[in-house]
């Protein structure tokens, strides 16, 4: 019998789903291709460099996806999906705090996280739940009534769940129940044709656009498939000119001649969609939402608690940059492409504040690297030294930088609002409702997994490989 891994399965999967959504949003296709036009050309470029942090082949068929779901139970399912991919739930991330206007959700991201399951496969999918139980969005009869809701509908059919726990057990599935998977999979994340309610839908639009969008409708489907880009700058440029309006930000960190490290994001909206809506008189009439977009992605060095201290210190000094400086400056502003005013004092910020250089970001334990001993120099004996800078410095050890395979909750809450319509209201008088990851992992009944003790072990063991090789005690 021909078994399929669970990698195999996940790269399918990711396969699958990028052909649905390119069929069901056409921008998207137009993101791929421009991506991948871009990612060429950064590797005639800079040659072997433009792999530093992910092999090309990686790089392409990389992608992220988002989806909402309503309930635990609803996200336990989604557990069981992943898991069957061999995707863990790394990171909680609070975007009912991260974000201005509202919404109404906590959120993680199930992805792998061996090194070599990255390396064949890193597919990832950001996950959010609503909060109904949050008294600053919902009043108790809407609540009652949204709970109530959630709890009639059925995202993924039995059959799903069972393969799913099957491919989850034995870490494969025979070729036949493969096949039968995911096209079950790639179907439950598909934009349904069922008529939504109108009253009831504008009804949660009034407190959120995103709560309308995961709990006015009877199924889920995939909100964005994002590629990751080796130069988002050249992206944003390329798309503009395509004529495609982008959101007028690259989110997270600014282009700048050092490292590039965590994720920086930008989007555009997608068109609106023709949905069937079932009026108040019950007629089936056909409407046009907007809730889907395009997002694009580049990666870089993860980074330790330090390293992230320092970013979000940094992000913090960028926003209280004056949107715009006047007088001698008369250069355009020109969107996020990095050549307006405003984009040149944050970028000098960090040229005077963050390290420059991978070799600073390793020896200040600001950034995570996988440490290798160098096969030539074992081979002159012993190294005259246990410390890290020295190691490096005389070409005993070589420090190879650590993907960040996460996400931004300022970044994500800002992509979330970017892309909504209306603002919503939120009421701080009341407290919010408590959900943190220890919550998540008991809902979901997985340990929801720290992303910085991931990175941190894959480190030490290298760490630890490296003086082992070396006929070192250690390496400090
Ligand atoms: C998720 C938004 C977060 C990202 O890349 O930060 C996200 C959503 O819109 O459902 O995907
Ligand atoms: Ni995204």
């Amino acid at each position: 019998m021909v078994m399929v891994s669970q990698g195999r399965l996940r790269a399918s999967f990711a396969r699958r789903l990028s052909e649905m959504y390119g069929q069901e949003v056409p921008a998207y296709r137009t993101l791929v291709e421009v991506s991948r036009e871009v990612n060429d050309s950064v590797l005639q470029r800079a040659g072997a460099g433009a792999e530093r942090l992910g092999s090309i082949d990686r790089v392409s068929a990389e992608r992220h996806g988002a989806i909402r779901v309503g309930t635990p139970a609803e996200l336990q399912q989604v557990a069981r999906i992943f898991g069957a991919l061999g995707m863990r739930p790394v990171g909680f991330y609070d975007l009912r705090e991260a974000a201005s206007s509202a919404v109404p959700v906590v959120s993680t991201a199930f992805r792998p996280v061996a090194d070599d399951e990255l390396a064949r496969n890193p597919f990832r999918v950001f996950t959010s739940m609503l909060t109904p139980a949050d008294p600053r969005f919902f009043d108790p009869d809407l609540r009652q009534r949204l709970e109530r809701f959630l709890a009639a509908r059925q995202l993924f059919p039995p059959e799903l769940l069972e393969l799913a726990d099957r491919a989850e057990r034995e870490r494969e599935l025979p070729q036949e129940q493969a096949g039968r998977f995911l096209a079950l999979a790639v179907d439950a994340f598909a934009l349904a044709e069922e008529p939504i309610d109108r009253a009831w839908y504008e009804t949660l639009e009034r407190v959120s656009a995103v709560a309308a969008d995961i709990g006015g409708v009877t199924s889920t489907h995939i909100n964005h498939l994002t590629p990751r880009v080796l130069d988002i700058d050249e992206l944003y440029r390329r798309m503009t000119e395509r004529g495609i309006t982008m959101i007028d930000t690259i989110q997270g960190p600014p282009r700048w001649s050092g490292p590039d490290v965590l994720l920086r994001q930008t989007s555009f909206r997608a068109l609106a969609e023709p949905r069937a809506l079932r009026q108040p008189d019950g007629a089936i009439t056909t409407g046009s939402l907007r809730v889907r977009f395009g997002e694009v992605e580049a990666r870089g060095i993860a980074l330790t608690r330090a390293g992230r201290e320092r970013y979000d210190d940094l992000q913090a000094r960028a926003d209280a940059e004056p949107a715009e400086h006047h007088g001698t400056d008369h250069e355009p502003v020109r969107g996020a492409d990095g050549a307006n005013s405003r984009a040149r004092a944050i970028r000098s910020i960090w040229e005077r504040e963050f390290p420059a250089t991978e070799r600073d970001l390793a020896l200040g334990r600001l950034g995570f690297f996988t440490y290798q001993p160098v096969p030539d120099r074992v081979r002159d004996g012993r190294p005259p030294a246990t410390g890290l800078a020295d190691l490096l410095d005389r070409g005993w050890v070589r420090a190879e930088p650590i993907v960040y395979e996460d996400f931004l909750p300022r970044s994500a809450a800002g992509i979330f609002q970017s892309n909504l319509s209306g603002q919503g209201v939120k009421n701080d008088s009341h407290t919010a409702a408590g959900y943190d990851a220890d919550w998540l992992s008991g809902a979901i009944g997985r340990e929801v997994l720290d992303p910085f003790a991931l990175y941190e072990t894959q480190q030490q063991q290298s760490l630890q490989g490296a003086a082992h090789a070396l006929g070192l005690p250690e390496i400090t």
